[in-house]
């Protein structure tokens, strides 16, 4: 039985010049804004409001840290949940979205620490242009030492025979709802197998 026993937040970096130190395994979480990034982490770690959600796109703006603890029978894990600000959203001037994705780019490449990648996707719009890019981005960039978890969200939003099918679909994916809580504890066990094996 594996569990999350304690989460905190850690800090807010800007810039690639306050980023926090490396050497704890990191997961973390990307996607398309809106997609239930900051929401899953509320439910993976049973807090409401621990990573700031809202029903506004683009509401995280910054890299965001969390300290995490896993227990599995009596050991504890420590690690690090990072949830980053969602792609796509348009409501920020050209510049400024140029200026997130080179620095957002630069953090996913070059930071060690991270050991899984999450990407979120929406269950009622699984295969999105965008989506589809962050797919084989995340592949072209991964190292041996890390693995891609591909998450839907909102699955509340379909129907028995769409969710039937998202499944045959997407045999790897993890389907869940933040709002009815489903498939968490899957995705709990999936993302703790992919940091320690
Ligand atoms: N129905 C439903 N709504 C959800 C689910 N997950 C998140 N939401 C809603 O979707 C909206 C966006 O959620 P966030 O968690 O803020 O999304 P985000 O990906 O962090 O967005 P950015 O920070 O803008 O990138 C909020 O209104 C949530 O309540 C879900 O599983 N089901
Ligand atoms: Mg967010």
């Amino acid at each position: 039985m594996i569990q999350i026993i304690q989460a905190n937040f850690i800090t807010s970096c800007t810039s690639d010049r306050d980023m926090i130190s490396e050497g704890i395994s990191e997961v973390a979480f990307l996607g398309r804004s809106n997609v239930g990034k900051s929401s899953f982490i509320n439910t993976l770690t049973n807090h409401k409001n621990l990573a700031k959600s809202s029903s506004t796109p683009g509401k995280t703006r910054l890299i965001n840290f969390f300290e995490v603890a896993y227990k599995k029978d009596d050991d504890k894990y420590i690690v690090r949940f990072v949830d980053l600000p969602g792609f796509g959203y348009a409501k920020v001037s050209k510049s400024m979205q140029k200026e997130w994705s080179r620095h957002l780019n630069y953090f996913i490449k070059n930071r060690a620490s991270i050991r899984v990648f999450i990407h979120l996707l929406d269950a009622r719009h699984p295969s999105q242009k965008i989506d589809q890019d962050v797919r084989e981005y995340l592949k072209n960039i991964k190292r041996d030492d890390q693995e891609i978890l591909e998450i839907f969200t909102k699955i509340d939003k379909l129907n028995q025979k769409e969710l039937s099918k998202l499944k045959r679909d997407y045999k790897d994916g993890i389907f869940v709802s933040n709002s009815k809580k489903r498939g968490i504890d899957e995705a709990n066990q999936k993302i703790f197998a992919s940091l320690f094996g």
